[in-house]
């Protein structure tokens, strides 16, 4: 290590970070900005030069590919080779298939890591005299090997970064071309084949496969250069930017493949967002053979800025090489003018106007397709997070596709890009391997490059959560991460020096997860904290004060680091419903996951977020449902269901709504609950979301009241139904609006069916005829689980060793020495069934439990572990009530022991 360690260099900037304005791969500009633009100084385009697009010939390899995972014999690299066995597949492609919205897993995953083989025939188009020949691979899972017509040409270790290679030797121009790939995607352990190449873990799953496009680029013997860590070879950066002027430096690197030295002519323009020429330079190069680097300064007058949100405004800029005949290669890319900065008190700033920044975490994935997007998707992606009133993006937790970051650059999103150094900093432990950090270095370099030009882009975040391995399984000492976060935070900064570095923590200050001990706040720019108040820790219900005492605290402690929320959020499942998030039990990895928890989280943690101006950004985790085969949860199997809309884009959550109307800057209402239709019980708390101060509500014509509309939620509670049909109307007026949504909820018919509430549970039980609500009416005890399976494995579900009619119903429970239940229900006679039974194999030979109903005692003196006669069985006891005034109190005490409770059954 000791070339790493020379080169360790560690770079911190004060409390205030600026940067200056930037450049990118744009393609035409939105229509809103080309509107706005009169910028045009230095002459018109030249007809057919317009558009800004890379004119580069690229011939698209995507269709035609034969498919197969696992061994192949030596010979798969051999032109004789049969394939005709193979599927027939098109890239970009992925064999895996991962997540579904079912309880188990069907036949339609596929979670095989491994080697996945590639093969195509292409007709090569005949090539000119020293001309080169290029392959594009705009990304490959996890590991490559490419062979040309049974050469191997190329290797690369990244499952992000677009990668090029010279295959000019190997090619045969004018004839048939076999290129043969292997995708590696094999499972990180020590020795395996990945086990070097990050990421090392997540949560999320690695696809693999060539899952983005891949192209043939023919180029001239002198070019800009395509094999730039797979960058475009042309960076720009607005040194300077005032109203009058802005300076903006090119680098254009070229390449010689040639052996002699030629006379060359290279022109550099900025188009502005109509195609109009507004600047250019044109430089004589003496290019020497090899690779070398243009600059170009050039000035735009009365620059129209890139303004976020507000006004993405973009130019281009193009890089034409020409030989005085004609042109050689031309490569354009996006310019977007902006400064920027963080200050560690007062937040971020956009052009010199405070921004507060507010959006969510994206993980390149969607249901049915994984990681093989195309672009339609990635534009109804970017669509959602616009219509949600994001004006940040977390890329989440690695280099997003080139179209991707196009469509954040049009939209005028602020975008954190990350490195792949995830959870896990090295399986052979200590500060990891040589060979790890070549690669990590590798990867960075690659991502810097290759989207040094996208204006959105304002920070590269150099890692996420590498303190945490030792909480999530790693044995032995936990690693060290720090060594190699302060060299990736010196190869960024060596890369691009203009744009500040952050990283994620996950473990500062907690004592849940063993970490190495070593400090990490610091080590880049500025700072993320991932953290889960309301879900992952102890006391959810303090969500809200513990994330604010929590920020707080990390605002003292490192009173000069500018400092975001990177991730928070809770998991929700739309066909999971609470009638009172307060009261069950929080299985943060299992089941279930009902969507008001989930919206109640976002509510109680937003504005402890939205006061603080010290947190520069906050973004939700995450803005979809994204497949993770660790886990089985909510209503989903193998997807991380933080997501505020599902996986397969169709359905916004509440959490959704909450923050598009909390995001919204104009007047927005919208009914919470509207997917729990059929009710559990006949009453309910209604909820709004509203920038209005209040909203007034009824329930089939009926005035039910208005209330006030504190932090953007307006409720009303124990609004009663009536058996079948109700249909809700909320109203609220704002700015001389009026604003209407409207609901329809079933009522339970109580005097047919009865009410049942499902103890300790967060969710409603449906058990076929009978409907368990969630818990509920409650007050003391506590919502209790039996045997979690760990973290570290699989999700956390309870083992259903109950010996009960329905198990289902034993895996949360009401735990407590006292609690008591008051329940609305119409007046008469009713008989009361309790599920009950003793959890804990050894309980006191002396307990004494005693149930009131109305005051009343109803069950005295029971001792539950001998009358049910084993501990986990149920015991079940019935007894008969009248309600006068249209309640029900049942009230338990235990002496020598707790009361154990799983349901609460009333029939007439
Ligand atoms: C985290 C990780 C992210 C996970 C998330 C979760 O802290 O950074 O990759 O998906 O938590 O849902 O647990």
């Amino acid at each position: 290590m000791g070339k790493i360690e020379r080169m360790l260099t560690t770079m911190m900037l004060g409390a205030a970070i600026t940067a200056t304005a930037f450049a990118a791969p744009a393609f035409a500009a939105p229509d809103r900005a080309s509107a706005q633009s009169d910028d045009a100084q230095a002459g018109d385009a030249q007809a057919g030069d317009a558009q800004t697009g890379d004119a580069r010939p690229a011939i698209a390899l995507s269709q035609g590919w034969r498919f197969h995972f696992g061994d192949a014999p030596g010979s798969v690299t051999d032109a004789r080779f049969d394939d005709r066995g193979w599927e027939q597949v098109s890239v970009p492609h992925s064999w895996n298939h991962i997540g579904a919205y079912a309880l188990t897993r069907g036949t339609e995953t596929d979670n095989r890591q491994g080697v996945g083989w590639y093969r195509l025939w292409v007709d090569a188009p005949p090539a000119k005299s020293g001309e080169r020949q290029y392959l594009d691979f705009a990304a490959v899972g996890k590991l490559a090997e490419v062979w040309v017509n049974g050469r191997h040409v190329g290797t690369h270790k990244g499952a992000f970064a677009r990668f090029r290679l010279d295959v000019t030797e190997a090619w045969k121009p004018g004839q048939r071309n076999l290129v043969v790939v292997s995708a590696d995607n094999s499972k990180v352990e020590p020795g395996s084949s990945t086990s070097e190449v990050i990421p090392l873990s997540g949560d999320f799953f690695v696809h693999g496969g060539i899952y983005r496009e891949v192209s043939l680029l023919q180029l001239p013997a002198a070019s800009i250069d395509p094999l730039d860590f797979g960058g475009p070879g042309v960076y720009a950066y607005a040194a300077k930017i005032t109203p009058e002027s802005a300076t903006v430096e090119i680098r254009t690197k070229l390449r010689n493949a040639g052996a002699a030295p030629r006379n060359l002519t290279l022109a550099t323009e900025i188009r502005d967002a109509r195609g109009k020429i507004v600047a250019r330079s044109v430089q004589p190069v003496t290019l020497a053979p090899g690779a070398s680097e243009q600059r170009a300064n050039v000035n735009i007058a009365r620059p129209h800025r890139w303004n976020g949100r507000a006004d993405p405004y973009l130019y281009s800029v193009t890089s034409t090489l020409s030989d005085g005949k004609a042109r050689l290669d031309r490569v354009s890319q996006p310019l977007g003018l902006r400064t920027f900065r963080f200050d560690a008190d007062a937040g971020f700033f956009l052009n010199e106007r405070h921004v507060k920044l507010h959006g969510v975490s994206r993980h390149q994935d969607a249901l049915g397709s994984g990681w093989a997007l195309t672009p339609e998707q990635h534009a109804e992606d970017m669509a959602l997070i616009e219509e949600l009133g994001a004006n940040t993006i977390r890329q989440a937790h690695y280099q997003h596709a080139d179209a991707w970051s196009d469509l954040a650059d049009k939209a005028g999103m602020v975008v954190w890009a990350e490195l792949p150094y995830v959870t896990t900093p090295s399986v052979s432990g200590g500060q990891g391997s040589e060979a790890l950090w070549t690669n990590a270095e590798q990867q960075l370099r690659e991502q810097i490059r290759q989207n040094y030009n996208h204006p959105s882009i304002l920070m590269w975040s150099v890692g996420n959560e590498v303190d945490s391995a030792k909480g999530f399984g790693v044995k032995g000492s936990p690693p060290k991460p720090l060594a190699l976060l302060q060299h990736l935070n010196a190869i960024a900064k060596e890369e691009d020096p203009h744009r500040p570095t952050t990283f994620a923590d996950c473990c500062e200050g907690l004592t849940l997860v063993q970490t190495a001990g070593e400090k990490l706040a610091g080590t880049a720019d500025l700072i993320g904290y991932n953290r889960y108040y309301g879900w992952y820790y102890p006391n959810p219900l303090q969500a809200r004060t513990d994330l604010g005492d929590t920020l707080d605290k990390f605002h003292r402690d490192h009173p000069a680091l500018p400092l975001s929320l990177s991730e928070y959020g809770a998991g929700g499942a739309i066909s999971q419903h609470s009638d009172n998030v307060r009261n069950g039990f929080v299985n943060f990895v299992g089941r279930p996951h009902p969507e008001e928890y989930q919206a109640w989280v976002h509510e109680q943690t937003w504005p402890s977020i939205a006061r603080r101006d010290f947190v520069f950004a906050s973004w939700v985790w995450a803005m979809f449902d994204f497949s993770s085969d660790l886990r089985d949860e909510g209503d989903a199997v193998d997807l991380n269901d933080k997501g505020l809309v599902t996986a397969d884009r169709k359905e916004r959550k509440d959490a959704f709504w909450f923050y598009k109307v909390a995001w919204s800057d104009t007047p927005a209402l919208h009914l919470a609950g509207k997917r729990y239709v059929d009710r559990a019980y006949p009453v309910m708390d209604v909820k709004a979301y509203s920038t209005a101060s209040s909203a007034t509500l009824a329930i089939d014509g009926k005035p039910i009241g208005t209330a006030p509309c504190a932090e953007f939620v307006c409720e009303w509670k124990n609004v009663s139904l009536r058996p079948g049909a109700n249909t809700a109307v909320v109203t609220a007026t704002e700015g001389g609006k009026t604003l209407r949504d409207t609901a329809r909820w079933n009522g339970p018919d109580v005097e047919r069916n009865g009410l049942r509430i499902n103890s300790g549970s967060l969710a409603g039980l449906d058990l076929g005829t009978r409907q368990f609500g969630s818990d509920t009416f409650v007050t003391g005890g506590k919502p209790v689980v039996l045997n979690l399976v760990g973290f570290g494995g699989r999700s956390m579900a309870p083992i259903r060793q109950v010996d009960a009619a329905d198990p289902a119903l034993f895996d949360y429970w009401r735990d407590g020495a006292a609690f008591s239940y008051d329940i609305p229900l119409p007046n008469g006679q009713w008989t009361v069934t309790l599920h009950l039974f003793e959890p804990r194999k050894t309980s006191s030979p002396d307990q004494s439990l005693a149930v009131k109903a109305n005051g009343q005692p109803v069950i005295e003196g029971l001792n539950l572990l001998k009358e049910a006669g084993a501990p986990l069985k149920e015991l079940v006891r019935t007894f008969p009530v009248t309600v006068l005034h249209g309640r029900l109190i049942l009230d338990f005490s235990s002496v020598s022991g707790n009361a154990a409770l799983a349901g609460i059954e009333i029939t007439r």
